[in-house]
Order: structure tokens, then sequence, then C-alpha cells
């Protein structure tokens, strides 16, 4: 299906179908151009940045490719195709007929669903506002500004949802959108990961992996909501994220190509002297990311959770391939709980175990991203793995939170923990020796010394394609 861009807002939504909800929503498009100019990419607002946008909703050949600027890039509200059979698919109201509209009863926690979605989307933007100056080629950088407009498109997706459904009390949730700022003392972000800072292109890389990838299993979890609106939205969403976990782990893994020739090329672990990331820092920025994300499924066990699924909210991770009755009636599983000095198995109903289950699909999905890198370095004759921490390691949300669990999942004491803190996480030098290889690179076709050239271009271009034209003066 095509995309209607002839409208000030393109849409397949018929929106010039409803004016009133055209009128609110082309008073909330000025603040969001506000916002972007103040909160996004510093520096590249006027360059030429060659950008694919959405054309269609299909999952295959939805995208165009072309130079734009960046507040010229035409932000829409695209919806997945409606499927007229289909049915919700879980919960207490299983085979009942998809709600085009909201049940009165389910208002608010729907409401707070999509709030605290639609919160990450410019909190990324935000915490990645300053990386331009310091881009490693042309090539990450156009990937950087891809990211960056999608993202702010996914804040007009869940911004359509509170304009379109909620009237005043979500047109006033679609204007604290765009007032919370990531990190902010008095009015941060709502999620603690969003609130971080990004200061450096390798924790850039790690975030597009764990963080958006946390994105893609809530967003997949959505995706079969009872909700017929939210469902369609995060389908279209999902074939967007799908770039920017290719970013992340592709990033990652040319870091760590690079790391290993240099290895290699000079016979030391200690790559720094020669403009490299060693891999015992790469291991550290992952502890920190990977934690971080973990901590983005909410507790082990969630009322919350359980009351999402059995409302028909908010379904697991591909709702269709679980063998069960969908509504796990009377059902249990295990869940790791810390108890005195060690971690046992607990038996929990599944019900309010689901974040425990979404996590679960998680971190399978980071195991088989894990193996990739692991091959990198196989490949280079290198012996050394990189490992993904315990579930229990560095958590401050859940039954881990307050507990010291070292990444193998035992649990020490404060001091233990603290005294081996910085063999496990980055440290200040960590952060140094990657600050200051941060320096941009601009010339088309050439890369950092800390990363290697990725495999191909963007849309069949070559590498040494301008990617980013008319750059600022600096
Ligand atoms: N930080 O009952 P619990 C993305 C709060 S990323 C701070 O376990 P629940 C993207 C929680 O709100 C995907 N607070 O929580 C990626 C609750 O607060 P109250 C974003 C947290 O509800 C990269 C309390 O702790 N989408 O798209 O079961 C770039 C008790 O927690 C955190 C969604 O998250 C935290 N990490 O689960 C761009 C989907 N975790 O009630 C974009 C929508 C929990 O005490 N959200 N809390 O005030 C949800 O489904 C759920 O809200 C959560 C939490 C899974 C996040
Ligand atoms: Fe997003
Ligand atoms: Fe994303």
């Amino acid at each position: 299906m095509g995309l209607n861009y002839s409208e000030r807002i393109p849409n397949n939504v018929n929106l010039s179908g409803d004016r009133r909800l055209m009128r609110a929503l082309e008073i909330w498009q000025p603040h969001f151009l506000e916002w972007w100019k103040e909160m996004g990419p510093e520096g590249f607002q006027a360059a030429d940045v060659y950008l694919r946008t959405a054309t269609s909703v299909d999952a295959k050949g939805w995208a165009t490719f072309g130079y734009l600027k960046m507040p010229d890039y035409r932000w829409g509200i695209f919806l997945a195709e409606a499927n007229p059979d289909e049915r919700i698919a879980f919960g207490e109201h299983k085979g009942e007929p998809l709600w085009r509209e909201i049940p009165g009863e389910y208002r608010g926690v729907l409401r707070r669903l999509i709030v605290t979605q639609g919160d990450t989307e410019p909190a990324s933007v935000e915490q990645q506002r300053h990386l331009g100056a310091t881009c490693p080629s042309l090539y990450d950088l156009r990937n950087l500004f891809q990211v960056n407009v999608e993202e702010g498109r996914h804040l007009w997706a869940m911004v359509y949802l509170l304009h379109a459904y909620f009237g005043r009390d979500g047109r006033e949730e679609a204007e604290a959108l765009l007032g919370r700022r990531s990190g902010s003392g008095d009015n941060p972000r709502i999620l603690g990961a969003f609130n971080e800072r990004t200061p450096d292109w390798l924790s850039y890389f790690m975030f597009a992996h764990f963080t958006d990838r946390d994105g893609k299993y809530q967003l997949a979890s959505l995706a079969e909501s009872g909700f017929d609106p939210l469902a369609r939205t995060c389908r279209f969403m999902l074939t967007e994220e799908a770039h920017h976990l290719f970013v992340g782990e592709s990033g990652i893994g040319r870091v760590i190509e690079r790391t290993c020739q240099l290895m290699n090329a000079h016979d030391t672990d200690s790559v720094g002297l020669f403009g490299g990331i060693d891999l015992a820092i790469i291991q550290r920025y992952l502890n920190f990311h990977y934690s971080i994300s973990l901590d983005l499924f909410g507790s082990e066990l969630s009322t919350n959770a359980a009351n999402y699924f059995s409302a028909g909210l908010k379904g697991r991770y591909r709702e269709d391939d679980w063998r069960d009755d969908h509504q796990l009636i009377g059902a249990t599983r295990t869940v790791l709980k810390p108890e005195g000095s060690v971690i046992v198995e607990s038996t929990q109903p599944a019900l309010v175990a689901l974040n425990e289950t979404l996590r679960d699909s998680y971190v399978a999905d980071c195991e088989r991203a894990l193996a990739r890198w692991n091959k990198i370095i196989g490949a280079a004759n290198i012996d050394f793995a990189l490992k993904l921490p315990h579930r229990g390691f560095h958590r401050a949300i859940g039954q881990f939170s307050g507990v010291n669990v070292t990444p193998k999942g035992e649990i020490v004491s404060a001091q233990g923990w603290e005294s081996r803190r910085d063999q496990w996480l980055p440290t200040s030098a960590d952060k140094q020796l990657v600050a200051d290889l941060m320096r941009p690179v601009l010339k088309p076709g050439e890369f950092a010394s800390w990363i290697a050239p990725p495999v191909r271009g963007i849309n069949h271009q070559p590498l040494d394609f301008e990617y980013v034209a008319d750059l600022p003066q600096v």
C-alpha cells in the first residue's frame, strides 16, 4: 500500500478524513520540530544525508533513498495493513474481535504503556545528539542519522495513538513527551537506560545492539495487542528497528575485527597505542549495556505484566508460536532468585513471570549475536571469547537490585563486589582511552583507526559514497 505524502503529515490512516485529529496533530507538529532542532543531531541539521524514507508498509520494498536535510524528513503515521480475520490471540478476551477503539476499562494502563514506549524514542535521539562530531566515517554518520530520524518517527507513531484515542489527556501526554529530557535532574525520561549518557561511538553501538533490541522485544509483544491500532503501528516500527539492530551488531563486529587485526599485527592484547580498543574494554562496555538493558524488561515478578497479558494488551514474543492455552491458566515456570548467598530457582505462576519470559527471548537473541562476534575473534586465531554476564549482574530493577552478583553469577559482599568493579564495568581510564580515539573522519571511504570498514555500503552504494554531504565547516 502506498503512503500519502501529499498531506502535511504523511500517513496511511486517512488523516484528512478526521479534521479534528488532523488539527490536533498540526498543532503538535511544530512543537516536534522545535524539539528536533533543539535536541536532534547537533551541528548537522543543514547537511544533506542519504536517507531512506518509507514509501509503503509492505515488509519488502518499502523504502526509497535520497538526499535530505534532516528537518525535511517526512515524519509520518504508518500502520501495517489490517488483517480482517485476526482475533485477540491471548488473555481473557482470546478469540474475541480485535478492538478498534479503546475498551474503557483499559484506558489507563494502555495509555501508560504507550507513553512509556513513546518516551524512549525521543530519549535516544537526545542521548545521541553529540555523536556526529566524532563519527568514524560518513557511512556510520549516515546510519546514525537514519536511526535518529526513525526514532523521531516512532515518537510520531505513539503520539498518533495518544491524539487519536485518548482525547485531552492524550494530547497532554504528547506534549509531555517533548518536555522530558534524557538525564535531566528534574524532568528525566521514564526508564533507566534512557537517562544514561552515550558519550562515544562504542557506547552508541552497544546501545543500538542491546537497548534497541529491548525495543524489538517490547514492540513485538505490543504488536500482539488486542488493541489493533497499537498492534499495527508496532508492526511497522519493527521493520525500521531491524536496521537499528544491524547498526549495533555490525558496528561492534567491526570494532572487534579491527582490534583483532591490531592484536595480530603487533602481537599484543593492548592495542590502545595502535589506535584500537582492547577486547577487555569491549567486554566491560558490553557488561554495562547488557545489564542496563536487562533492567528494561521490568521485575521478574510483576502483576503489571500479568494484567497486561490477561487484558489482551501485551502478548509474548511471537504469541502464536507458543503451544499452550495462551491464557496461562495454572501455568508455572522457574525464575532465578537470590536467597542469602546463593541464587536458586523458584517456581512461580507463569502469568506474573511474563517479564522474565520476554527477557528469556531477549537473552537467547543476545547469545546468538555474541556467537557471531566470537566467530570473528576465532577467525583471527585469538584465544578469547566475549561473554554475557549473569542476568543478576549489575541490576537496578527486580529481585537482583541491590544484590552484589558477579558476572559469573556468584553473590559476594558489597565490598568484594566494589573491589572488582574495575574488572567488570568501564573504568574512567577505559572511557578516557575510548574518548581519545573519537576523532571525526569525514572523507568518503575513510574509516577511523579503531573500526574496520563494513562489508558493503548502504543501498548498493560503494563504501566511498558521499553518504553525508554539505558538511558543516569545522
Ligand atoms: N527504569 O512491575 P514492574 C525502545 C518501573 S525500548 C525505570 O516490573 P512492568 C527503544 C515500572 O514502571 C522499549 N523504572 O514493571 C530502544 C514500575 O513503576 P511503578 C520501550 C522501571 O510494568 C532504543 C515499577 O518499576 N518499550 O523502544 O512490569 C532506542 C515496577 O516495575 C524500569 C517498553 O518499555 C526501568 N528500567 O514492566 C529507542 C514497552 N522497569 O508502577 C527506543 C512498554 C520498571 O512502580 N513498557 N520500572 O510506578 C512496559 O511494557 C513496561 O512498562 C516495562 C516495565 C516492561 C518497562
Ligand atoms: Fe524506536
Ligand atoms: Fe530503534
